[in-house]
Order: structure tokens, then C-alpha cells, then sequence
């Protein structure tokens, strides 16, 4: 049995935003069964020993499989595929996933990560007014190339849904509070709203964050 380490007792508004919604929507688009171990992020528990045995760093998520303990959801998410059968047997082709994985993780997360710290978790924070405008110019670019490399694509590799969009959407949606920076990206509201509205990720969103109360009703 599959058991993520997973987080309740965040703030309302980072339901969709916590990671341990990548390892539940991967779980969720493959079928798999799991249990969620709680740990209440209010508390620091992530940070104790129970969950460091498995990551290191005392991160949310983590999860383990079996004698498989893991951390960093990029490694988490393209393990389910490839332990389900899902992942490419062609190097070629798996080398195209890994590359929009790390692009997702590498090259768009840490400046939607910021945008998503200077609005909600930096708000005392000096130099706000230089960091800011030109993060906004590079989230602007960074949709503006995701979207010439999607073209006229649902998906980012192979035009069928994987890793790749379960990273790239929950790294986007580090700024859905702005939507005004999506709105000059018609092909990339197009795409997360499609990644949104699978049923998977419904389930996905509804676990997170509920709790051990949710074990026990
Ligand atoms: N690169 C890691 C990042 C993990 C991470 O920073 N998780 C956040 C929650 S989304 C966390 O644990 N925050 C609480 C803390 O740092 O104490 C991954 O993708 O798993």
C-alpha cells in the first residue's frame, strides 16, 4: 500500500497550492490506492522525525511504497507513472517527459513560487517595488514560450495527459490568486482549465488538506 505524507491545517488559501496535491492527483489519474498520513503543517509536524526518516529535508510531501521512501514530488510523481507502466519504454520519449518535468520544476516554479511568497508570505518584506514588476516580466515570458511550445496541443508531451502537466499546472497555479497575469495567455487559461476540470484532479483537491478526521468519519 501506497502511503503519502500529506499536510492539513494550512491556511485556506493554499488549498491547490501545497504539493502533496501532485503525489494525490498522480494517484488519482492512475488508479492507485493510498492512504494519507496526516501531518498537521500548523504544528511543524513535517518537520519531526517521522517524516525527515523519509525526507530530509522536512518537507511536505513525502511517500512511501513499500521498502520505496521518497521525497521531492518531481521524483514522486514520475516514479508512480513509470512504477504503473505508464511511462514511455523509449528513451527518446522519456527523455522528452523528464525534459517538461524539470522545465515545469526549473524553469517556472520559482518564479511563480515567488510571485505566490511576495503576495502571501512576504507582505513585510523590503524590495518588493524593484523584485516585483520584473517578476511579472518573467512570468509574462515564460507563458508567452510555453505557449509557442504547446502550439495548438492539449498536452505538453505527446498530446496525452502525464507527469509533465500534473507539475506544470500545480507550478502555474502558485499564482491563480493574480489571474490578470494569465490574461493576455488565452492558450494557457485554455490548458489549465482543461488539466482542472479532470476528474482526477476533483478528487485530487477535495483530499487535500481534510485531515484525520476525514480517516475516521
Ligand atoms: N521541491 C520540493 C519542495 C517541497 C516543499 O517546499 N514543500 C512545502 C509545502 S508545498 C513545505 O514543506 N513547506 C513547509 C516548510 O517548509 O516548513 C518538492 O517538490 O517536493
Amino acid at each position: 500500500m501506497i502511503t503519502v505524507y500529506g499536510a492539513y491545517g494550512f491556511p485556506p488559501f493554499l488549498k491547490g497550492i501545497v504539493r502533496d496535491l501532485r503525489v494525490y492527483w498522480a494517484l488519482e489519474e492512475l488508479g492507485l490506492a493510498y492512504d494519507i498520513h496526516w501531518m498537521d503543517s500548523s504544528k511543524g509536524e513535517h518537520r519531526e522525525n517521522s517524516n525527515r526518516l523519509i525526507n530530509p529535508f522536512g518537507k511536505i510531501p513525502s511517500m512511501v511504497d513499500g521498502g520505496q521512501r521518497m521525497f521531492e514530488t518531481g521524483a514522486i510523481v514520475l516514479y508512480l507513472y513509470e512504477n504503473a507502466g505508464k511511462a514511455p519504454q523509449d528513451a527518446h520519449a522519456r527523455a522528452e517527459v523528464n525534459q517538461w518535468c524539470f522545465a515545469a520544476l526549473n524553469t517556472v516554479e520559482p518564479v511563480f513560487l515567488d510571485i505566490l511568497r511576495w503576495d502571501k508570505f512576504w507582505m513585510e518584506k523590503t524590495g518588493r517595488a524593484e523584485r516585483y514588476p520584473e517578476l511579472m516580466g518573467f512570468a509574462d515570458e515564460r507563458l508567452a514560450d510555453l505557449a509557442r511550445a504547446m502550439g495548438d496541443k492539449h498536452y505538453l508531451v505527446g498530446n496525452v495527459f502525464g507527469p509533465a502537466d500534473i507539475l506544470m499546472t500545480t507550478v502555474l497555479d502558485f499564482a491563480r490568486h493574480e489571474p490578470k497575469i494569465f490574461e493576455n495567455h488565452p492558450a494557457i487559461r485554455a490548458y489549465l482549465e482543461r488539466c482542472h476540470a479532470r476528474p482526477a484532479y476533483q478528487r485530487a483537491l477535495a483530499k487535500q488538506g481534510v485531515g484525520p478526521k476525514a480517516n475516521a468519519a
